[in-house]
Parts: C-alpha cells; structure tokens; sequence
C-alpha cells in the first residue's frame, strides 16, 4: 500500500449516538453502522472515523471514557465491534478509532484509585494542587464555563479538568500515563483498527509552574500554559515511536488554538509524529473577538484568508491539513455558511466544493452529504450538550433573556450537528423506533438519505462525484494553492497548479448574482479547459469572464 495513501481518502465521520438506531433504544448503536456501510461504500468514501465507543457515562456522549477497554453497551458488544471492522475492510474501506487521552472520567478505575488517597499509586495519573490561600490554585477556566479546578473534600486538594468537572486531565508527565495510553493504544492497533482521531492532542502538556493567567492575551482562561505545550512535540514522537511506527495506519490530531507552525511540526514527515491535523481557526469567523457565544454574522473576507494562509504555508512546511466544514462540535455547515431555505442544495454543493477542491484530506461529517441544516430548537429543553447547558447557565446568571440565549444556542450550539441522521421521511427520520435520545430535526420529510439517493442532480451525488475526482486528479492532492480576488466580497475562487495543468475553482458565496473577471496577472493563455464539476447546468464555458448564479460553483480543468 502507498505510505501517504490517506493523502487521496476522503474520511466520514460517524457521531454513533445519532448515526442508526437497531433496538429501539433511541440511541444509535453499532449494528445500525453495520445497517448503513452500503451507503457509504456507494457515496464513496475510504475511511470512517467512529467517535468515541467505549464504556462511559456519556456525561460527554463518550468523550469522558471510563474504560477503554469496553464497549458503551448501549452501542452493542466487541463482537459487534468485530463484525463492523470485518465488514468494514471487506468492502475495502478502513476504520480509525477516536482516541481521548488528555483526560478521562472520573468514573475510570484510575481516577476512582487517584482519588481514594494522596498515597495511591494512581494519584500521579491525574493533575493534584493545593489552593492557594483558600483560593483555587490559578485562575485557569474550562473550555466548559467555569473554572478548571474542582476541590476534592476527601484529600483536601483540587484536580485539574480542562473541560467538564467529570473529565479529569492526565498527567502527561507521568512515564506510567504514557506507557498505559500507549498499551491501550496499541491493544486496538492489534485488533486491526486503522488508525485513530486524537482528541485534543495538543493539550496534553501543560506548562509546570501553573501559573495565573495575567490576562494579557484575548483569553484570558489560562490556554497559553498549555496549548502546544512544552513536552507535545517529544510527547507525539515518542506515541509515534512506541504506537505508529512501521504501520499503514492513519493519524489526526484535533488540536485546539494551534497555529500553523506547530501544525507543520505536528505533520511534516520528517519529525515523526502525526499525519494531519484539524484546525479550527477557519470556524471561529462568527467569533466576534474570539466569542463563542453571541450571535454573529460570519467574516467572509477572513474566512478566504484563513483558508488560504493554512492551505499556502502547510504547502510550504511539508504538513497536511484535514479539510473540514464541520463535525460533532460545530453547527451544520450549509446553515453557516449556506442557506437553508431557496438555496439549500447550490449552497450545500458550493461548500462541498469549496473545501474538497483544496490541498489535504477532507472529511464528512454525517448528514452533510445531503444537506443536513441546524434543527433550530427553540426551547432548552431539546439541549442535550453539556456545553450548552453550561453555557445557557451562565448567560441566564449573566442577565441575558431567554429569548436571546436560545437565539445564540440555536446557531452556536453542538447540539446542531448531533441531531439524529435524516435516513427517509418516516417517523423519526428512520434513525430509530423508539424515542431519539435527541429531536430529529423537523424538515427530514424533505430532506433525507432516501430522498437524496431518488435524485439524481442531489447534494448526494455531488459529493459522490466530489470523491472520485480526488482519486482521478493527481492536481488535486499536490497542486499549488494560490488565492484569487481576496478582497472580493462574495467570490471565493483558487488556483491550483502543477507545471502542466491547473484547477480554477470559482464560487460565489452568496444569493447576489456576481460578475467573475480572471485577474489580468493570471496567466492562463494556451490552456484547453473542460468543467470537472458545477451546480448548476449550462455553466459558463470561457472562464476568464463569468456571470456567477446565486451560489454558483464551476470547477475547471485547464491542460
Ligand atoms: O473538542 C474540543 C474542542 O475544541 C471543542 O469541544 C471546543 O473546545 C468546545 O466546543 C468549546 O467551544 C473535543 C471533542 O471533539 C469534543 O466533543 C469534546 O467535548 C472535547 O474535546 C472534550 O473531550
């Protein structure tokens, strides 16, 4: 097999719990992925990402894992797992597992042990401070609201946790941490996984002095003493050293508030560590100021430049990007950047355009391909994400109206990505018989797998043909990326380019209809072009002079 073979996969992301229901439970299961894995052979896809599936109280729908040795019952039992992964590779594609290693439950027998006493062997394997002065011992805050630190009464101490109370940072800095991770890691490899998503991998070192955050920088919440930390880069090559060495797998770390000069550490070949990475810094342009949780148009400008700096300057390092939209965390894409109403499906193909176009691996999130929207709940009552709750706490106490809270929840919220998948038009979407742990979103009589693999000009389809072109076009993988029209106000159009052909990817972002005019520097004389792919029919021919449709997206092909 090719070593960088993950450079042509195009990976899908499943979020279990909403994916297929088989018993009734409400809750997805791995039968009901076993239900749908010739649907995702027939879209096409190579790789498919599982969040987590291990045993967990599902405080953060498994990403508080308390043993990683299990299954989480409700989604079935390892010979179900077993079945899928056979499944899997018997129709040729591959599976990585998600890997949540920063912290774990505080249900885990680890932490239960760390916690009975200060002398306990396990104690090191989680992060202990004594207050400062009755004080918490800094001013860190979880990325969840609220501070970091959580008092224990029994030992008379705090513990760190980065995100909810119930999910306890590891001490990195602990050999035997490292050796038990690397074990499991390994336990799963040996069971002929294909890989693993590494969640928040960035974080694991912290910087050891634990000092105040002075609140010099926007965050003010103390991420600067461990975002990319002092030991990540020695940590990844020794995971690297001790799990992935000499194996076809595939790697991704989720690093949160990274930049691009440790993304080019993290996945430059040379130093051994991960494949490719997720960034986030493109979905924080509806963060005015880097806030989350306030209702904010999104920064198109901004958006085309974030873009383009990681797609030029991970080009130049030798790194490699994830290519994504969205996934469990982030609000559905085309209700973001698209529309959802008279648009809906040249919007949804525009942005699937868009991003799969560029240099990386790009990934799927379920429901994308075929246009799933936010559900825009309008009572907190449908709200089951942790943050979310949090968060709606938080601004009620800060004063903010009901109103306006469901207003910012209803286009921030994860929640919005985590709706049961819309299989047909009967009751609960096809997701299950029972009652969804979650609600389906209301507009799944019209938008549907079922409906979408009807017809033959769907979002489906596009997608499907989105895929192939990444396999058939070399260009696509190892092109130059160069950015055109910047500061253009609707258009988001590129170039790649190898020394015999180029790609001009052209989209307009927006419902206004738009002149596109190839800049004059553009050097593109002598080139015989043909469309690889539009949303529209009857497109444009002669490329250097385009009249762009609402959300109108033209790849062509020039040699
Ligand atoms: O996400 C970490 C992360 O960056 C986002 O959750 C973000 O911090 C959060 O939405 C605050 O805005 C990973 C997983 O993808 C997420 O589902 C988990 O909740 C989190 O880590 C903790 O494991």
């Amino acid at each position: 097999m090719e070593q960088y073979w993950w450079k042509k996969s195009v990976v899908y992301q499943i979020y279990p719990k909403s994916f297929k229901d088989t018993t009734g439970s409400g809750t997805g299961d791995i039968q009901g992925i076993i239900s749908k894995l010739d649907y995702l052979k027939q879209l096409g896809v190579d790789v498919l990402w599982l969040t987590p599936i291990y045993q967990s109280p599902q405080r953060d729908n498994g990403y508080d894992i308390s043993d990683y040795y299990k299954i989480y019952e409700p989604y079935g039992s390892m010979e179900d797992f077993d079945q899928l992964l056979k499944e899997v590779h018997l129709r040729g594609m591959k599976l990585i597992m998600d890997i949540v290693v920063n912290h774990t439950s505080t249900e885990h027998q680890w932490f239960k042990e760390a916690a009975s006493s200060k002398e306990n062997r396990y104690r090191d394997f989680y992060i202990w401070k004594d207050g400062k002065a009755g004080e918490k011992p800094n001013n860190w805050q979880s990325k969840f609201g609220g501070s970091a630190w959580e008092y224990d009464e029994k030992t008379e101490q705090y513990y760190l946790h980065l995100f909810d109370v119930t999910q306890a940072d590891l001490n990195w800095e602990n050999i035997s941490v490292r050796r038990s991770v690397y074990e499991m890691m390994n336990s799963w490899l040996n069971k002929g996984v294909d890989g693993f998503r590494l969640d928040v991998i960035n974080l694991i070192s912290k910087d050891q002095r634990f000092l105040d955050d002075d609140g010099t920088d926007a965050t003010k919440d103390g991420r600067k003493f461990y975002t990319d930390g002092p030991r990540v880069h020695e940590y990844l090559q020794e995971m690297n050293q001790e799990v992935f060495s000499n194996k076809q797998i595939m790697t991704v770390g989720e690093m949160s508030s990274t930049s691009i000069e440790n993304c080019i550490k993290y996945t430059n070949p040379s130093r051994k560590e991960l494949d490719m990475v997720f960034s986030f810094h493109h979905l924080k342009v509806d963060y005015p100021n880097g806030e989350k949780w306030v209702r904010a148009d999104f920064d198109f400008i901004k958006l085309k430049q974030i873009l383009s700096q990681w797609q030029v300057e991970m080009g130049k390092g030798g790194g490699w990007n994830a290519l994504f939209w969205c996934n469990h965390d982030q609000p559905r894409v085309v209700s973001r950047f698209g529309n959802e109403g008279k648009y809906h499906r040249e919007s949804a193909k525009m942005l699937a355009t868009t991003i799969h176009m560029m240099q990386g691996t790009p990934y799927i999130y379920q429901g994308e391909e075929f246009g799933m929207t936010n559900p825009n709940f309008d009572t907190i009552n449908d709200y089951r994400d942790v943050e979310s709750l949090n968060i709606y706490q938080i601004l009620k106490e800060s004063g903010k109206s009901e109103e306006e809270i469901i207003t910012i929840l209803k286009q921030k919220s994860r929640d919005n990505s985590r709706t049961p998948v819309q299989w047909d038009d009967t009751i609960n979407a096809g997701f299950t018989t029972g009652t969804p742990w979650i609600p389906t979103a209301k507009n799944y009589k019209t938008i549907n797998a079922k409906s979408a693999l009807a017809d033959k000009e769907s979002i489906f389809y596009h997608y499907q043909k989105l895929i192939q072109l990444r396999k058939n076009y070399d260009i696509i993988t190892t092109g130059a990326y160069e950015l055109l029209l910047p500061e253009h106000d609707a258009i988001f159009a590129y170039i790649r380019s190898t020394d015999k052909e180029k790609l001009l990817v052209v989209n307009n972002f927006y419902e206004q209809e738009v002149e596109f005019q190839l800049p004059a520097e553009s050097n593109f004389s002598g080139y015989e072009s043909e469309v690889l792919i539009s949303n529209y029919k009857d497109v444009a021919m002669d490329y250097s002079k385009i009249h762009l449709r609402p959300y109108e997206s033209i790849v062509y092909y020039l040699k």
